[in-house]
């Protein structure tokens, strides 16, 4: 009776400690995927869940044969094998790390080549929106080139920790860093890369949802590290262009020559 009540008791702490956890927004807690290249990456995170899985279960269920059929009475057996046993058990651990690693390894690369690293597609197109971001401790600075399309002329507009983007156009984002090393990781869009001082480093992805979504510093670059949060508000191509043109008539007010620093922006650098 008392051990049936202490069970039912746990079960309650357990329900509740898993209802109080926040809700994965998108299987095996992910965030969810609002971009439209974002699921290759997703597929790989699942098949690396289910081979662990897969060879869990499968050693789990030798060693539990093992212990059970090797009860008590049974004699110990010291063996350390024979070189034909050896071979089969080493053949058999390649090739499943051969099987397993292998399709991590080309699937990665392929994606890499062809989505996640394409900078060069994603240039040629004429509705890619372009964006020059500038890291450092704590925030982030978004510069657009403005009506003229170049960078770093008295038509940017410059915005802190507030990126957006039109929703179904690519983005190319060119990154760099004034102080420390920097990461500039959207998680909703599965792509993150490292904001380097002394270089310029580049990021593409194409959002498919509309939405607000993080901004996030994946290095720790210092003490108010966690305070380096931004938002990427995704918008409807017409909203976009409204809220470009309300910024960029901002930015023009605003405008100073004498300003140097707020004059960070660079050429934009093409391969
Ligand atoms: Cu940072």
């Amino acid at each position: 009776m008392r051990r049936r009540r202490i069970f039912a008791a746990a079960t309650v702490a357990l329900a509740r400690a898993a209802s109080g956890a926040p809700a994965p927004e998108s299987g095996f807690g992910l965030p969810r995927d609002a971009s439209v290249d974002g699921a290759r990456v997703d597929s790989l995170i699942h098949f690396t869940i289910a081979a662990t899985t897969l060879m869990f279960v499968v050693v789990g269920a030798v060693l539990l044969v093992a212990l059970v059929r090797h009860r008590r009475g049974h004699p110990a057996v010291h063996s350390h094998g024979s070189k034909a046993s050896i071979g089969v058990a080493l053949g058999f651990v390649g090739l499943v790390a051969l099987a397993v690693d292998g399709y991590l390894f080309t699937h990665t690369i392929i994606d890499m080549r062809r989505f996640f690293w394409n900078f060069a597609s994603a240039e040629e197109r004429a509705d890619t929106v372009r964006i020059e971001v500038q890291a450092h401790q704590w925030a982030w600075q978004a510069r657009y080139p403005g009506p003229d399309g170049k960078f770093n002329t008295p038509d940017d507009a410059v915005t802190l920790n507030d990126v957006r983007v039109p929703v179904g156009a690519p983005v190319l984002i060119q990154l760099a860093s004034v102080d420390v090393i920097h990461s500039f990781n959207l998680p909703h869009f599965r792509v993150k890369r490292d904001a380097v001082p002394g270089e310029i480093t580049k990021l593409t992805f194409q959002a498919r949802e509309v939405g607000e979504y993080e901004i996030a510093c994946a290095q720790h670059c210092g003490p108010n590290h966690y305070k380096m949060r931004g938002v990427l508000t995704v918008l409807p191509p017409e909203r976009y262009r409204d809220w470009l043109s309300t910024v960029v008539a901002d930015a023009r007010r605003a405008y100073d020559p004498e300003d140097a620093e707020a004059r960070w922006g660079w050429e934009w650098r093409r391969e």
